[in-house]
């Protein structure tokens, strides 16, 4: 979809993968594809927007729209935008792309489901790199002042943003301590592994607090020549290095 539109975001785009996947596939998420505005469906929101080419494939392996419409991503009239657009698209639940806020959203989102005493569970994806930013801690201390325990917050832990490793440009150092200092339960996982993945999502839906689960995980995980180098944040693979890629994921250009 990036090689094709010529514009995007590989790195954290592949490392997401698997989480969404536990959450869509495993299921995690209740939801049901032909009906979006499910009322009794679970929330999925995405903060760190410039991986939704990840989302997009998601959304349309889950039945959401055709898969077709993927060859769209970032053309003008195209619901699949460069970043997501709320009510552009079946499935999308916010707007993102300003980095910082979904944890927010979610947050308004739990709080109103709660004062309405509806059970359904809000999960946001956030990255490392909005952790450098202000609101989002804000927005952790009014989540734990406010109860909400049905909120859980995954954090793309893959050790680099836009300008080169995060611990470089602006170190984070133990998100554990940082938010547990918060007053929030605290998880952490290898964002690649199925089996503990999919077991800490649904753990967070019975817990006291609301929850974070650090996902480490590896940016351009499955392509050799992408994993872990910050370069690859943006950059597109011009037609040599995705025809390799392609080799890499297994999967043939017809
Ligand atoms: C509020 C805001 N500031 C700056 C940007 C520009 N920006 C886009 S992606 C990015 C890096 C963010 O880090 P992360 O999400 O961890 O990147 P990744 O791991 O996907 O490479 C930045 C600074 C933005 N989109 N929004
Ligand atoms: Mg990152």
């Amino acid at each position: 979809m990036i090689y094709q539109a010529k514009s995007g975001h590989p790195a954290g785009s592949l490392d997401v993968v698997d989480i969404l996947t536990s959450l869509y596939f495993a299921p995690i998420l209740r939801y049901q594809a032909d009906q979006p505005q499910w009322p009794e469906r679970d929330y999925f929101l995405l903060s760190n927007g410039h991986t939704c080419p990840a989302l997009y494939a998601t959304l349309a392996e889950a039945g959401y729209f055709n898969i077709d419409k993927l060859s769209t991503l970032r053309q003008l009239n195209s619901g699949l935008q460069g970043h997501p657009h709320y009510g552009s698209l079946p499935g999308i639940e916010n707007t993102s792309g300003a980095l910082g806020q979904g944890l927010s959203q979610a947050i308004g989102l739990a709080l109103g489901l709660k004062l309405n005493q509806q059970s359904n569970h809000v999960y946001v994806l956030a990255s490392d790199g909005e952790h450098q930013e202000g609101q989002i801690w804000e927005a952790y201390m009014f989540a734990a002042k406010k109860e909400l325990n049905n909120l859980t917050v995954i954090v793309d832990r893959n050790f680099i943003q836009i300008d080169g490793r995060t611990e470089t440009v602006m170190p984070l150092a133990s998100l554990e301590a940082k938010i547990t200092a918060f007053n929030w339960q605290v998880l952490k996982v290898d964002g690649h592994n199925f089996p503990n993945l999919i077991n800490q999502l649904k753990q967070t839906k019975t817990q006291s607090k609301p929850t974070a689960i650090i996902a480490k995980t590896i940016p351009g995980k499955g392509i050799g020549f992408i994993e872990n180098d910050y370069h690859w944040h943006g950059r597109v693979p011009n037609r040599v290095e995705y025809l390799k890629g392609l080799q890499e994921l297994m999967i043939y250009d017809n």
